[in-house]
């Protein structure tokens, strides 16, 4: 099995589609599961092409290859997500923030929180402070998820936090983060209700906090 997810990671890091395709097809038949494929394969591979990318022995070319393969990865295998019947359906308005495109996490966590009875907004990526609360109204949603993969453009959940405060929709919305450089700290100190490294763990903190009406400590998923 290790073999296989180390496979799928090596086609990722090397931008193969061709070969993301047929390993895809392989998880299906071996009956792996197909969340474990993406974490343990395919994130695994793009966390190799990061750290080459920040060596210098990697540029961008290569981090777009990555990302195209990436995506035809998770294309083939969420269709066959075991879906996972929840009491704790609730309404998610998701986005990567302002500043920021990358949005293959972003997207693996909304369709792993569709999968599980959760409904979800999908705002895209680049998203405005003002669009998400907006959109959060509009759609009655309880929770803003925000995406960020930029250190530069973290700040921008320091921000819509704030503006919740200010505006007194911090008891309407929960708030949770998650991507590359956010870490629970960070989340801590800018006043998120709840942090996940995975998009599993991602279920896990909305499966609590829409059963939790007053946050008193910062929730944190897997
Ligand atoms: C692929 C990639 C790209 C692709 C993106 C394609 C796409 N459609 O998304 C392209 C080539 C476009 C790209 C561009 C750039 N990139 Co880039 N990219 C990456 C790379 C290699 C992988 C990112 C990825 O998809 N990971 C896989 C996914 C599944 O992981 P994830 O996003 O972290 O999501 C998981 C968790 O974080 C979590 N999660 C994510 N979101 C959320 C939200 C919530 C609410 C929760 C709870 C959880 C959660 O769950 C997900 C699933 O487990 C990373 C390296 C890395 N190690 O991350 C660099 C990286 C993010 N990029 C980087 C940089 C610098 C750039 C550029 C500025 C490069 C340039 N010079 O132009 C541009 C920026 C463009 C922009 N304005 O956004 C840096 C960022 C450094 C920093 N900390 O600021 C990184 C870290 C590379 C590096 N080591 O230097 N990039």
């Amino acid at each position: 099995m290790s073999d296989l997810f180390k496979r799928i990671a090596d086609a990722v890091r090397n931008g193969s589609k061709e070969d993301v395709k047929k390993l895809a097809d392989e998880v299906l038949e071996n009956k792996v599961s197909p969340i474990e494929a993406i974490q343990k394969g395919g994130v695994s591979g793009l966390e190799q092409l990061g750290e080459a990318f920040e060596n210098l022995e990697a540029f961008l070319p290569e981090l777009m290859l990555g990302g195209e393969a990436m995506k035809v990865l998770i294309d083939s295998l969420t269709p066959y997500m075991g879906s996972e019947k929840s009491a704790f359906t609730g309404k998610i308005v998701i986005g990567t923030v302002k500043g920021d495109l990358h949005d293959i996490g972003k997207n693996l966590v909304a369709t792993t929180l569709s999968v599980n009875g959760f409904y979800v907004v999908d705002l895209g990526v680049d998203v405005s402070t003002n669009k998400f609360i907006e959109k959060a109204l509009e759609e009655q949603a309880d929770i803003i998820a925000m995406s960020s993969l930029l250190t530069t453009s973290a700040y921008y959940m320091e921000e819509l936090i704030k503006r919740l405060k200010q505006e007194e929709l911090n008891t309407r919305f929960k708030v949770i983060v998650g991507g590359g450089p956010i870490d629970p700290n960070w989340a801590r100190v800018i006043g998120a209700d709840a942090y996940a490294r995975t998009a599993v763990g991602a279920v896990k903190i909305c499966k609590s906090l829409m059963g939790t009406d007053v946050i008193t400590e910062m929730l944190m998923g897997d």
